[in-house]
């Protein structure tokens, strides 16, 4: 970059951090993409005129508000509920909730940035949402979890809808916490609309929308091992997390034919070089969706290594699959990947390699598909959704999936399209270039909002 654009990219961030201080995540974000688009801007001024840019990283909305609870022992809970809706130029809000006791406003405004690009990516009418509390579902009974949801959705009730914000899933929200969402949203509006995606299949829900974001991720790095003329069969690859994402990231590299070595969860990471298995998955699933336990068992019942307080970059792989949260590649990791011969990476979850660690991909050019694109397959397969309710209908898993593969090769097409350079793909400037024409150019037709 030239010292011009960077000299542009460093005033314009030291504005967004004047104004929202202490949000090191949310700047985070807004630099990765500041400086992809830059010297796009340069070329094209008319997004700078209209400051295109600098209202993007503004949300249009933002709600926070009180959730008070009572847990198991008649005591009182009171935790913060948020809502960001970030912008609306191409669609209804979209994005997940994430239940977890890190979450505050500085990573929801990150994660509701993100998603404004990444649904732009994936080709459906979806403006970009985040929302969450700082409610930890750890250790919490069932009934604690459905009398916090009842209460969240008290409030968040009155700023959503199927035509306004449409919430889902995300760290901390699953199938059981979208249940105990739409029903009190149903009790309290008296209405049956598709307001949640990710909903249960007897209610409104859509096959593979569980599936989504792992398959797609994996799709994702098929895409770009093929025009590598490569692809995922044989291949060894590492995953963190061992939630949803993480889960559905092994089934479908098991079907593509390549084997995963590792699953973690913040307390630690599980080793197998036999690899993850059908059954040993069946397993996981079992231990972290039903009796939500900690991946050390994984290590006992099948005798292999486990690893406390660390994450699995040091495990030598071909692709590493980054599934848990933001900031777990570190810079120091992500030279240990590309040291020990790692070819591509799919981030499903969003952010997590470090601002330095995104640099080290980048400078070593291997393949590195950046959240925002690789796991676009989740928020896309949420857009199948919504259709299929606005529809009154539900397509079969075949359709589903096909329709979630098709998204993810254009979504794959869009980054070669805008990111490449010579004979290598820079896929975070291309989705980052991509994403920002579909929703600058929407602003721009609707006068200044
Ligand atoms: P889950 O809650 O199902 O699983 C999260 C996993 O990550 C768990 O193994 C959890 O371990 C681990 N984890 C969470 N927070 C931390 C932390 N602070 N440090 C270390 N490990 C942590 O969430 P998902 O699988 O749905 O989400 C994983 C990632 O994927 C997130 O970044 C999310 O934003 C992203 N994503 C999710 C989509 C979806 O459709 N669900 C779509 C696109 C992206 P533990 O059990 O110990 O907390
Ligand atoms: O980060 C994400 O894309 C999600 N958590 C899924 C959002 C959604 O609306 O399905």
């Amino acid at each position: 970059m030239s010292k011009d654009v960077s000299a542009k990219v460093n005033a314009f961030m030291d504005k967004v951090i004047e104004k929202n201080p202490g949000e090191d995540e949310f700047h985070q974000a807004v630099r990765e993409v500041a400086e992809s688009l830059m010297p796009f801007l340069e070329e094209n001024p008319k997004y700078q005129e209209a400051k295109i840019l600098e209202r993007i990283a503004e949300p249009e909305r933002v709600l926070m508000f009180r959730v008070p609870w009572m847990d198991d022992k008649g005591e009182i809970q009171i935790n913060r509920g948020y809502r960001i809706e970030m912008n609306s130029a191409i669609g209804p809000y979209k994005g997940g909730l994430r239940f977890h006791p890190t979450v505050n406003l500085g990573i929801l405004k990150f994660l509701a940035f993100e998603q404004v690009f990444k649904n732009a990516l994936t080709t459906l009418p979806m403006g970009g949402g985040k929302g969450g509390a700082d409610f930890d579902p750890k250790g919490k009974s069932d009934n604690e979890v459905m009398r916090f949801c009842q209460s969240f959705m008290a409030e968040l009730q009155r700023h959503i809808g199927p035509d306004t914000d449409v919430p889902a899933g995300d760290i901390g929200v699953g199938g059981r916490e979208i249940g105990f969402l739409f029903g009190q949203y149903r009790r309290l509006r008296n209405e049956f609309t598709g307001v949640l995606t990710g909903k249960g299949l007897t209610w409104g829900g859509s096959l593979i929308r569980t599936e989504a974001t792992g398959y797609g991720c994996v799709y994702f790095v098929e895409e770009m091992l093929n025009s590598k003329g490569d692809s995922i069969k044989g291949k060894i690859c590492t995953v963190s997390g061992s939630g949803n994402v993480a889960q559905y990231t092994v089934e479908k590299v098991n079907q593509l034919g390549g084997k995963c070595v590792t699953l973690s969860d913040s307390s630690g990471y599980i080793y197998d070089p036999a690899g993850i298995d059908a059954e040993k998955l069946a397993f996981v699933m079992e231990l972290k969706n039903v009796r939500r336990g900690r991946i050390e068992e994984y290590a006992d019942k099948y005798g292999v290594k486990y690893v406390n307080g660390k994450c699995p970059w040091e495990i030598k792989c071909d692709v590493a699959f980054p599934s848990a949260t933001q900031n777990e590649i570190s810079e120091e990791d992500a030279k240990t990947l590309v040291k020990n011969g790692c070819k591509a990476v799919g981030e499903g979850a969003n952010m997590p390699t470090t601002f330095e660690g995104t640099q080290v991909f980048l400078n070593s050019k291997i393949l590195f598909g950046p959240g925002k694109a690789a796991n676009a397959g989740g928020v896309a397969t949420s857009g199948l959704e919504m259709c299929q309710n606005s529809m009154r209908m539900s397509w079969t898993r075949e359709e589903v999936d096909a329709k979630l593969h098709g998204i993810i090769k254009a979504i794959h097409s869009q980054c070669m399209q805008y990111g490449r350079e010579g004979n290598w793909v820079n896929y975070v400037k291309g989705a980052n270039i991509a994403g920002f024409i579909k929703v600058a150019d929407a602003m721009l037709d609707q006068g200044l909002v």
